[in-house]
């Protein structure tokens, strides 16, 4: 085996590996391809000032450039690899692990994690070995060798493209998303919009925003692909212990009128000072007149809501009919709901973790008892009610900060409860109250600004919030499994 051979064995080898995690990419339809994701994590990796001047030469196209580097970088190191396969068989294994590893690592850190992300980057690894078994068999060079090469790079190759292409006509999916999202974005609903109340938001800078903008909002689900739906053909079929069954059309429901609602949601795998929670307005019709419509008989207590992927969650029919403002929702910030959040109806429930309540892509409803049934959840371990628990998170600041006048900013929340107070303590130190912005209910989070006056050092900040039954959260730690975590949030320092 040549030294050229070997290399271009691994530049193949790292193509057919990368066609075929596209290919599976699409397969599986993954928001992004491990490449994307690996493209994404180097963007994110980029030093500010580097990535700023690397703008400055290349402009909009940096996007294309991360990727085309990226590209550029897994053929290269794939062309290690065959170099190195005949001589340093370890070396070369350990590479190829190393970018295995590198790739999942690069598709968990994203918000979107798969684990079939993680499958396509370990089948591309060993599509890389197969290669590189296949490309040298380990024979001397001869020119019967250099033949059985050419024609072995030559079968690989055309491989590579028909699964390139293959993943591209995968994108069928695509095209359905193009689609729904032309449908979506022709729809005019009748909607409040992205009208923030006044006062209730600081604008501390660097601070997340009081309203949590579409694209920045936390995406918790279990499908692998979006459901894609037609509001055109989207129904919801109302069923169970009612006196009248009834199935909605989405016209159904705008006929209906929309209300809106500021409500602040939240995952209950959100750890102690996570961010898998947001806030935003939504407009939907009230559960509860929908309830109140079919008549829900004497005995049912939940609602067991099936989305359009089969996730099913249920909620205690008392938290859906007690007035708060428990929405069948159809929009998100003014805008139709996004494909990710549950397009073209889901339900927002205030007080309640998503997990028993936010049903995205809804579309069956069936009155019962929490007796009879057990939802995906709470197959797996979770609680069953899901109310959400009194919480604080310290936003500000991040890492380190200059001695004298530090801003510390962050969110208190318990929807359907709300805070009364928000106080911060350094190293162990006394509490202090926090200044609290205005919230225009009891459905949302509230932010809470706190000046510090910082001596250079390590410190610790820990914040605690009391709700407006006069209970502080409490500081005994608990993990996100079975029904929230709880504990004080806290975050170190280095003021210099
Ligand atoms: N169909 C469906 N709806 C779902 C889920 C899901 O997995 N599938 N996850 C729930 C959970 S756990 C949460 S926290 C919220 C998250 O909603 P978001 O992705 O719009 O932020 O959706 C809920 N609705
Ligand atoms: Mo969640």
């Amino acid at each position: 085996m040549t030294r050229r051979r070997g290399f271009a064995s691994g530049v193949l080898a790292a193509a057919a590996a990368v066609a075929v995690s596209e290919a599976l990419a699409a397969l599986f339809n993954l928001r992004e391809s491990p490449v994307l994701a690996l493209g994404q994590t180097v963007i994110r990796l980029t030093p500010g000032g580097i990535a700023e001047a690397i703008i400055g030469v290349v402009g909009t196209k940096d996007k294309p450039l991360a990727v085309a580097s990226v590209l550029a970088a897994i053929l290269l190191l794939g062309g290690l690899a065959g170099l190195w396969w005949s001589t340093r068989r370890t070396w070369s294994i350990g590479l190829v692990i190393a970018l295995v590893v590198a790739a999942a690592a690069a598709v968990i850190g994203r918000p979107y994690a798969y684990g079939a992300g993680v499958i396509a980057c370990i089948l591309a690894g060993l599509v890389v070995v197969a290669v590189l078994i296949a490309l040298q068999p380990g024979e001397a060079v001869t020119e019967s060798g250099r033949r059985e090469f050419l024609r072995t790079a030559a079968v690989i190759a055309v491989a590579t493209v028909i699964v390139g292409g293959a993943g591209e006509l995968l994108g069928s999916r695509r095209r359905r998303r193009q689609e729904i999202e032309r449908v979506r974005e022709s729809l005019r609903l009748p909607t409040r919009g992205v009208a923030v109340p006044s006062g209730v938001d600081f604008g501390v800078k660097d601070q997340p925003r009081w309203l949590t903008p579409n694209d920045e909002f936390y995406v918790i689900d279990t499908v692998l692909s979006k459901p894609l739906i037609d509001p055109n053909e989207w129904e919801l079929r109302i069923h169970g212990m009612v006196d009248r069954e009834m199935t909605l059309t989405y016209q159904d429901l705008l006929d209906r009128g929309l209300k809106d609602a500021w409500i602040t949601l939240c995952c209950v795998s959100n750890p102690v000072g996570g961010d898998l929670i947001g806030n935003a307005t939504w407009s939907g019709v009230p559960i509860k007149d929908l309830l109140e419509e079919v008549g829900v008989q004497a005995g049912a207590d939940a609602l067991l809501s099936t989305s359009a992927d089969g996730w099913n969650c249920g909620t205690p029919l008392e938290a859906l009919m007690d007035g708060r403002d428990a929405l069948l929702a159809l929009t998100m910030n003014g805008e139709p709901l996004p494909v990710a959040h549950g397009f073209p109806v889901r339900q927002v429930v205030p007080g309640l973790y998503g997990y028993v309540s936010a049903t995205k892509w809804v579309t069956d409803w069936e009155v019962t008892r929490f007796q009879d049934f057990s939802a995906y959840w709470t197959q797996r371990g979770w609680g069953p009610l899901g109310p959400i628990k009194t919480q604080a998170r310290i936003d500000l600041p991040r890492g380190s900060a200059e001695a004298g006048k530090v801003m510390v900013a962050g969110v208190a929340w318990q929807q359907q409860v709300g805070i009364s107070s928000v106080e911060v303590r350094v190293d162990g130190g006394p509490w202090q109250k926090a200044t609290l912005a205005k919230v225009p209910n009891l459905d949302t989070w509230v932010q809470w600004t706190w000046q510090w006056d910082a001596e250079p050092g390590e410190h610790t900040i820990e914040a605690r919030a009391t709700n407006s039954e006069g209970e502080p959260q409490t500081s005994k730690i608990a993990d996100v499994l079975p029904d929230g975590a709880t504990g004080y949030p806290g975050i170190r320092v280095s003021i210099t």
